[in-house]
C-alpha cells in the first residue's frame, strides 16, 4: 500500500501547484473582444488595453487574436500565445490567457448567471425585434465577430452596464480611479467589454509598451530561419509594401482628414511633422525604387563593412518582385519574399532586417515600426519626408 501513498501524495502536490497558479485576483478582471479591424488595429488597441488594466490595478485577461479568412462567415479565434509569449508581459503587469481564466477561475469568480457587458452606451441589434427601448442592451454578441469572439469560451450575458461618461484615458486623467470607485472588484469582479478598452491608433505614451510583445519560440524562430537559410549573408533591408484594394479605397480619404490610422507615428500626434499627402499612403512604384536605391546607397557610405545584400518584401498585394529585382541587379542585391502568404511571420522578419522601410499610414507598418524602436534597429517611410523637402536636406541625413 506504500505505492498508493505515494501517488495519492504526488497527486494532491500536483493539484495543489495547479491551483496555486491560477489564484483568484481580488482586484478583479478586465476581458474584451478585439472586435475592431485587423492585426495592426487589434496590437494598438492591446497596447492601450494593458495600460488601462495596469491603471485599474486589475489583471488583464489575454483574448485570443481574431482573423478573418476569405470566404468564411465566422472570424477565428487565435489563441494569444500562438504568436507572442505570456511571460514577459507579467513583468510589466499581471495577465491570464483567456482560455487560463475561463478554464480554472470562470465559475468561481465569474459564474454564468452574473456575466455582464460593458459597452459605453447602449447599442442597437442589427435584429430590430431585438431592440426594446425599455430595456437597452450592449447585444455584446452580435454580428461578427462579437458572437464568434464569446462564443469561442462559451460566454452569454444576461445584462449589459453602460459605462458612459467615463473613459479610457488614463494617462492624462484621473479616470483611473472613478472606475475603481463605480465598479469595486467585489461586485464587478469582471469589467467585460464590447471593444477594446483604449483609443485607435495607440496614444504616444504606450508605444513604449510595445517591448513586453515578444514573439513566440515558434516564430522567432521562423524568421531565424528564413534569413539564415534564404536571404544571402550580410545585411537586409525590410519593405512593407501596403497596396491591396482596400488599402487604395482607404487612401482616397487622405484629401478630408488630418490623420489617418497610424499617421501620427511620422507626423507626430498633433501634426508637427506635417500635414497628410497622397504619396505618404501609396507612393508611386517609381518613387519606391528610388527611395530604396537611395536607403542602399546612405547605408554603403554609412556602413561600408555591413554591406546591403539583399532586400525583403512583405505585402497584403503587389510584391513588386520583378520591378524591383529589374531595378537593383547591377547592385548585386537579390529580392526575396515568402513563399506562402504568413502576415506574422513577415512582421517577425521585418523587426530583424537591418533597416526597415515602411508605410506610415498603416497600423501594420506601426507594429514593425515600434518593435524596432524597442531595439535601436532604424526604420524609415515611404515617401517621408516629402520629396521637395528631402531635396533641401543633406542626403546623409534621413539615415
Ligand atoms: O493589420 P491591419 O489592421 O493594418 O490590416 P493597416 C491589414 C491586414 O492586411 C493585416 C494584411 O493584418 C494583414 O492581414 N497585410 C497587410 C499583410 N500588410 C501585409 C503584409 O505585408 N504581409 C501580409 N502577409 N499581410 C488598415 C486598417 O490596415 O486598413 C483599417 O487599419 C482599415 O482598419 C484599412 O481596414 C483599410 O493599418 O495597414
Amino acid at each position: 500500500m506504500q505505492w498508493l501513498k505515494l501517488l495519492i501524495y504526488f497527486i494532491s502536490i500536483l493539484i495543489l501547484n495547479t491551483n496555486a497558479e491560477f489564484e483568484r485576483d481580488p482586484n478583479g478582471y478586465i476581458a474584451y473582444c478585439p472586435c475592431m479591424g485587423r492585426f495592426g488595429n487589434q496590437a494598438d488597441h492591446f497596447l492601450g488595453s494593458l495600460a488601462f488594466a495596469q491603471a485599474l490595478n486589475r489583471t488583464l485577461i489575454l483574448p485570443p487574436w481574431v482573423e478573418y479568412r476569405k470566404g468564411e462567415m465566422r472570424s477565428r479565434q487565435v489563441p494569444f500565445d500562438t504568436y507572442f509569449e505570456v511571460e514577459p508581459l507579467q513583468e510589466f503587469h499581471r495577465v491570464i490567457l483567456m482560455s487560463d481564466f475561463m478554464e480554472h477561475l470562470a465559475d468561481e469568480v465569474w459564474p454564468a448567471n452574473e456575466r455582464i457587458a460593458f459597452c459605453y452606451m447602449e447599442r442597437k441589434s442589427l435584429q430590430q425585434d431585438k431592440n426594446d427601448p425599455d430595456a437597452p442592451n450592449c447585444h455584446a454578441k452580435d454580428g461578427n465577430p462579437f458572437g464568434p469572439f464569446w462564443d469561442t469560451y462559451s460566454i452569454d450575458f444576461v445584462g449589459s452596464e453602460f459605462y458612459g461618461p467615463l473613459h479610457f484615458d488614463v494617462r492624462h486623467s484621473s479616470i483611473a480611479t472613478k472606475w475603481q470607485e463605480n465598479y469595486k472588484a467585489d461586485k464587478w469582479p469582471v469589467l467585460a467589454f464590447t471593444g477594446a478598452p483604449a483609443s485607435f491608433p495607440v496614444q504616444l505614451e504606450n508605444r513604449e509598451l510595445q517591448r513586453y510583445l515578444v514573439w513566440s519560440p515558434k516564430y522567432r524562430e521562423a524568421a531565424r530561419e528564413f534569413i539564415r537559410t534564404v536571404l544571402p549573408r550580410g545585411a537586409f533591408i525590410g519593405l512593407h509594401l501596403r497596396n491591396g484594394i482596400d488599402w487604395v479605397r482607404a487612401c482616397e480619404h487622405i484629401k478630408d482628414s488630418q490623420q489617418l490610422f497610424a499617421s501620427p507615428q511620422c507626423l507626430g500626434y498633433k501634426n508637427e511633422r506635417g500635414e497628410l499627402y497622397q504619396e505618404l499612403c501609396m507612393p508611386t512604384k517609381e518613387s519606391i525604387i528610388r527611395q530604396l536605391k537611395r536607403t542602399i546607397k546612405n547605408v554603403r557610405q554609412l556602413q561600408p563593412k555591413n554591406e546591403v545584400k539583399s532586400v525583403f518584401v512583405a505585402s497584403d498585394a503587389n510584391h513588386m518582385i520583378s520591378e524591383l529585382t529589374n531595378a537593383l541587379s547591377r547592385m548585386d542585391i537579390s529580392v526575396h519574399k515568402l513563399q506562402e502568404d504568413d502576415p506574422y511571420l513577415d512582421l517577425a522578419i521585418l523587426g530583424q532586417s537591418n533597416h526597415f522601410i515602411g508605410n506610415c499610414i498603416s497600423s501594420y507598418s506601426a507594429f514593425v515600426k515600434r518593435e524596432r524602436d524597442t531595439h535601436g534597429f532604424p526604420s524609415y517611410f515611404w515617401s517621408f519626408p516629402k520629396e521637395k523637402e528631402r531635396q533641401q536636406t543633406k542626403p546623409h541625413e534621413e539615415l
